[in-house]
């Protein structure tokens, strides 16, 4: 990700202020939004995002995170910040992909921040709060991940991307990670490791990694870049029986995403439909053109087939206004 691949195809651009059918894509117009991570709490999607402010032809520049809601997958309402990285006391900078999970009526905030340094390496903090909302605080002064508990990697930068999942006995799994990838328990309190961090070797695994399960499969989808990509991602992903392993590759689920060659999952049911959350740079604001460091997020629906592997997701601009496929699973 670090080897940015500029310059890629141009692509049909989206003004902020077209008119617009409620639920397509991009999902919001007013704000640059990336990796979208979606939670479904009671009878409400969340979507917690990145929030791309880079300017010109800056690469990244983000410094808190958004929250939106939904009820209906058409009609979002936006709650805005809900922490910035310097809320975290030890952090720097760089509000990159996170992920909320709730458990026992709390809310838990994982995210990649740089810490202060030097060397200003990521790291991996926890937050919490009492509503999906927010605000969330730091949940325990000090970073649950750091560089030195990954130093089998093969970077000294990539503790990034943390995703989480909790499994129907109640277990709670982290995994992360940029080039290498990490999976570890999550003890009961969700603020600690509960044993060895492992690595798990899948082909071009780049980052981004969202674990799902659906019908006792479990699911690690993750961005790739392989050479046939030319430089930007795709959407992959790997199945297993158990948290455990093995995983085996199971092929795409998309292609690069427009105009980014960042792209990034984020895989929820809600009302028994699946949906996959990704994000595009086909928004334009103003002057500010979409680009890596501007993207917008968008989703599609995601079906699961028969023998357990995705259905490839052709990322459209009608998203759910479409008519809901028909799944075979
Ligand atoms: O948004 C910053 C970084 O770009 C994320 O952490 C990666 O997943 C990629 O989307």
């Amino acid at each position: 990700m670090m080897g940015a691949i500029l310059g890629l195809a141009a692509t049909a651009v989206v003004a902020q202020d077209q008119p617009r059918i409620p639920g397509q894509n991009p999902l919001f117009t007013d704000v640059f939004t990336a990796d979208p991570a979606p939670m479904v709490y009671k009878d409400t999607l969340y979507l917690y995002t990145g929030h791309d402010e880079a300017r010109g032809d800056q690469l990244f520049r983000m410094n808190d995170w958004l929250v939106f809601s939904t009820r209906d997958m058409k009609h979002w309402t936006a709650h805005g910040p809900v922490m910035r990285a310097t809320d975290f006391a030890w952090a720097s900078r760089d509000a990159w992909a996170m992920q909320v999970t709730e458990k026992k009526g709390k809310f838990y905030l994982y995210a990649p921040v740089r810490v202060k340094g030097p060397p200003s390496t990521f790291a991996i903090g926890v937050a919490v709060s009492d509503t999906p909302t927010g605000p969330f605080r730091d949940a325990r002064g000090t970073p649950l991940v750091t560089n030195e508990m990954t130093k089998m990697g093969k970077t000294d930068d990539e503790d990034i991307d943390p995703t989480v999942f909790t499994d129907n006995d109640g277990t709670s799994w982290l995994a992360w990670g940029h080039f290498d990838l990490y999976l570890a328990k999550l003890k009961p309190n969700m603020t600690e490791l509960d044993g060895p961090i492992r690595k798990i070797d899948l082909p071009n695994y780049t980052e981004g990694p969202w674990l799902h399960k659906h019908k006792g499969i479990y699911y690690l989808s993750y961005a790739s870049i392989d050479e046939k990509a030319k430089g930007a991602e795709r959407i992959a992903y790997a199945t297993a029986t158990s948290m455990q392993g093995p995983w085996t590759y199971r092929g795409l689920i998309t292609g690069k995403a427009k105009n980014s060659y960042t792209i990034h999952p984020g895989i929820v049911q809600f009302r028994n439909r699946w949906y996959l959350f990704y994000h595009n740079a086909v928004l334009n604001i103003g002057d500010q053109k979409g680009a890596t460091g501007r993207r917008a997020v968008a989703v599609d629906y995601l079906c699961h087939n028969k023998d357990g592997s995705i259905r490839f997701v052709e990322q459209t601009e009608r998203g759910v206004t479409a008519k809901p496929p028909a799944c075979e699973n």
